[in-house]
């Protein structure tokens, strides 16, 4: 029946979907899975825009943390290569208005204490400590990628 093709199509998509993962978590060891998104660094380091690029050229997107949950995940990474990282997080359009990189205001947020300061007027990224906490920091400075699918 119609019904009966759509669910076999519906299993097909859901299988290539997992295969597509496994890819990814195989190609990328250093991953971490959250619910639906997985956060994987590749060991890169750059500034934001050169962080930015190489994730969406992998078919990802610099991580962009909405929870807890995947903040933590975000932290462990630190936390094994001990590095801080960059997130896809910035205020650059407008000073101390937080938005994801397709420009919606961040929902969830962990800064350190005193933080987001702008320090000296050039501040507009995000990095993660080893702590999980943040500090806005200038995107030119270099940090590790992590990216997120
Ligand atoms: O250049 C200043 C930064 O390295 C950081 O220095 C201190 O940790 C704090 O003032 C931070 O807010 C600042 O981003
Ligand atoms: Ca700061």
């Amino acid at each position: 029946s119609g019904q009966e093709l759509r669910s076999e199509f519906q299993n097909l998509g859901t299988l290539t979907e997992n295969i597509s993962l496994c890819f990814l978590v195989i190609m990328f060891p250093n991953g971490r899975i959250v619910g639906e998104k997985i956060f994987m660094t590749s060991g890169y380091e750059g500034n934001f825009d050169s962080l930015k690029q190489r994730c969406s050229q992998a078919g990802g997107q610099l991580a962009s943390p909405r929870n807890a949950a995947e903040n933590a995940a975000i932290q462990q990474i630190v936390v094994l290569y001990n590095k801080s990282v960059f997130l896809g997080i910035n205020d650059i359009q407008t000073e101390g208005r937080f938005t994801y990189l397709n420009g919606e205001n961040i929902v969830y947020s962990n800064w350190q204490t005193r933080e987001p300061n702008n320090d000296k007027g050039i501040e507009d990224c995000v990095e993660v400590y080893s702590s999980g906490k943040w500090n806005d920091k200038s995107c030119g400075e270099k940090r590790l990628i992590v990216c997120e699918f």
